[in-house]
């Protein structure tokens, strides 16, 4: 951009389309749906799949309903059974009595996305638990084949999301042992993740280890504070964090990852890759349905909080909808998302910037193309910046009446870096500037709770290492004890 120069690691394209979407579902749906578990062991007969009513526009629209903006599907969950006819494979749905084998569930989710206009992602598990290969370098060619399968079959894709678990015990085709892996080397991911390059040059790659998109460091959907976008992503795999444990089981595997779920939870100022943190996180306590679990699906409230605590922390919220054995999205799930989208419609109408005389400390060559009015055109492409030897500029923004908000917003205009490393907020009070308070990091999106604020003036003041370059800027009042 002009003459300003970027600062440290910067998104690549593709994690630019994915900063986008910032909100989007995740489809858990086997044969765990029908056995009433969370992790298969690899020996349910395809013939228990049997989603009766099975409907992939409801799903969709149940997603579209909460403001999701893509969807993605577990195709393959570590049980290794296939939502998909894999030609490589007798474990899958051409053996299930669901449409009389002739069902292709990544099909109908994927064709009824695009319908809604909702993008779409693939799950595969590299965990496989029936595959009686699993542990050789057959199973690699295996799972390699069914990669190209899915990257090469459904159109465009969004995300391929890699799980960390990986290697245990499980049937291996009737061995019934334990199998572990050395997850730094047996999927030679570097080869691996270019079959996803080349057949979809779109999509992010996510793991704990990136490359494209990190793990967050837990599965509640809570970022830390601060979460920068950056880490240095050399030697970091799928289950490959400092700290990964030698055999998963599925009490264990969160626990034992803790001294690097810190450095997932909040980046790394100093990394040298741009690899923003996607906040996973179930509807429901368990990743698929489970009936007894019908009262206890996560509230608007705390689905908005959680949004607050994802995407207001500069990184992506993915929200698990997990369909019911008829095949459906269950109704407590499907009126949570409506009041959970009603609260996010509610603080995007309640912002009162519109309506603010603006003015700031410094502009870059007192130039229109970096004015301050930039930060309120709604316009993420637009951003106000500073001169290069300006480092802790501030911007004011005057009210015509005094107002009431609790929530500031910023978005960095990021293509050029995550460059502002703090920035404090003063209210005017009796004619007096009064600090209500300073937060590190802004990213692609940070949205900061700061109590609720009478006031007819704001300062934003920033302290960075190069000139700012702020995109956005947004005040709101939303409902408190959400
Ligand atoms: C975990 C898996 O073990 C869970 O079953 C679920 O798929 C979750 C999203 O990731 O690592
Ligand atoms: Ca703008």
């Amino acid at each position: 951009m002009k003459d300003i120069k970027t600062f440290g690691a910067v998104p690549s394209a593709r994690q630019m389309k994915w900063h986008k979407l910032e909100t989007y579902g995740f489809i858990h749906f086997t044969v765990n749906t029908f056995t009433n578990k969370e992790w298969g062991y690899g020996d349910e007969s395809p013939s228990i799949f049997n989603p009766v009513d099975f409907d992939a526009d409801q799903i969709v629209s149940a997603a579209a309903a909460g403001g999701l903006k893509g969807l993605i599907l577990t195709c393959k969950h570590h049980d290794g059974f296939c939502l998909w006819s894999s030609k490589f494979t007798e474990h899958s749905v051409k053996n299930s009595p669901w449409k009389d084998g002739k069902g292709d569930v990544v099909r109908e989710i994927s064709d009824s996305c695009r319908k809604h206009g909702l993008k779409f992602g693939v799950y595969l598990s590299p965990w496989d638990r029936n595959h009686a290969e699993y542990g050789t370098p057959a199973y690699i060619e295996y799972f390699r084949n069914q990669l190209n399968e899915l990257t090469t079959q459904y159109g465009e894709l969004f995300e391929v999301w890699f799980d960390g678990a990986n290697g245990g015990d499980g049937y291996y085709g009737g061995a019934k042992e334990t199998r572990n892996i050395d997850r730094k080397t047996y999927y030679d991911w570097e080869n691996t993740y270019a079959i996803i390059r080349k057949n979809q040059p779109n999509a992010v790659i996510f793991s704990d280890g990136g490359p494209d998109v990190r793990w967050v460091g837990n599965e509640h959907g809570v970022a830390g504070d601060p979460c920068w976008e950056t880490l240095t992503k050399a030697g970091r795999y799928p289950g490959v964090g400092s700290d990964s444990p030698k055999v998963f089981s599925e009490d264990t595997m969160v626990d034992a990852w803790q001294s690097d779920t810190q450095l997932l939870n909040n980046g790394d100022r100093n990394g040298l890759d741009w690899v923003p943190a996607e906040c996973d996180v179930s509807i429901r306590p368990g990743w698929f349905y489970h009936e007894d679990q019908d009262d206890k699906v996560r509230t608007p409230e705390n689905l908005f909080d959680l949004y607050i605590r994802s995407v207001g922390r500069g990184c992506s919220f993915l929200l698990n909808l997990p369909p019911t054995p008829r095949g459906l999205i269950h109704d407590n799930d499907v009126k949570s998302l409506i009041g959970y989208k009603k609260l996010v419609n509610a603080l995007e109408n309640s912002n009162m910037v519109y309506d603010a005389f603006l003015s700031a400390s410094n502009t870059r060559e007192e130039s229109n193309e970096f004015s301050v009015e930039n930060i309120t055109d709604n316009n993420q492409d637009t951003f106000w910046a500073t001169d290069d030897d300006v480092f802790s500029p501030w911007v004011e923004l005057n009210f015509d009446e005094e107002i009431d908000f609790n929530i500031i917003g910023l978005r960095e205009y990021i293509p050029m870096g995550q460059r502002v490393d703090s920035f404090s907020v003063d209210i005017l009070k009796n004619n007096e500037w009064k600090n209500i308070g300073t937060y590190e990091s802004i990213g692609a999106r940070r949205l900061v709770e700061t109590g609720m604020q009478t006031t007819s003036a704001i300062r934003i003041t920033f302290a960075s290492q190069v000139c700012p370059a702020i995109s956005e800027i947004g005040v709101y009042k939303i409902m408190e004890n959400y």
